[in-house]
């Protein structure tokens, strides 16, 4: 199964994409992950991303691609995955459609977490006292709220179209939320 996981910053996708993995055992494909990896790394291209990052601004496309192109191709991807935070704009889905096709493995589920701004900016408020990422700060958070907006709600409308798309919310404990998100996945899974 391949699965799009979406939602705003603090909506939860890292937390319940750690959940579906263990449940159906696919990988975990994070580019925020990927990104932060490349960064601690100290290459060239993490330095450029950091900077970016710590705006709450996203990372050139190109970047973000050569990342996740480099981690599909691993043997552990061929059997399906999770993606968590790609794509995250328009230009991203028809990239990764292009992708998929040519490896004939089509996005089958896009799973939107829907959740409201005040408890975002709770959530991540909490992370930041205690992970202290770096783009974790009030106002990094705040901008990145306003390009998610901007550049990636539109994605949701992009599977919609495709059929491919679910929603849950997101509000409630991380079991709570996981249940939601068990409840589609069995659902499709029956189809
Ligand atoms: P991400 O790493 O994707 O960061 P995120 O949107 O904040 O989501 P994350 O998965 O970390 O948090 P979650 O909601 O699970 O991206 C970081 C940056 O990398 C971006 O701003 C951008 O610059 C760059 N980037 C990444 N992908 C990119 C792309 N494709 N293109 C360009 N740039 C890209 O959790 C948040 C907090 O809420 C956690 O502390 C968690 O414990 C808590 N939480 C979760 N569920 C909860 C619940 N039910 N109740 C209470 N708390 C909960």
């Amino acid at each position: 199964m391949r699965i799009v996981l979406m939602g705003a910053p603090g909506s939860g996708k890292g937390t319940q994409a750690a959940l579906i993995v263990k449940e159906l055992g696919l990988p975990h494909i994070s580019t925020g992950d990927l990104l932060r990896a490349a960064v601690a790394a100290g290459s060239e291209l993490g330095k450029q991303a950091k900077a970016v990052m710590d705006r709450g601004e996203l990372v050139s496309d190109d970047i973000v691609l050569g990342l996740l192109e480099e981690r599909l191709a691993a043997d552990d991807a061929a059997g399906g995955f999770i993606l968590d935070g790609f794509p995250r704009n328009i230009a991203q889905a028809e990239a990764l459609d292009a992708l998929l096709d040519r490896l004939g493995q089509p996005v089958d589920e896009a799973l939107q977490i829907d959740i409201d701004e005040e408890q975002v900016v709770k959530r991540i408020a909490k992370r930041a006292a205690l992970e202290g990422r770096s783009d974790d700060t009030e106002e990094t958070v705040r901008n990145r709220l306003n390009v998610y907006a901007e550049q990636t709600a539109p994605v949701v409308d992009y599977y919609a179209q495709r059929g491919v798309l679910s929603r849950v919310l997101g509000d409630g404990s991380i079991e709570e939320v996981f249940e939601r998100i068990r409840a589609v996945l069995q659902l499709h899974a029956d189809d």
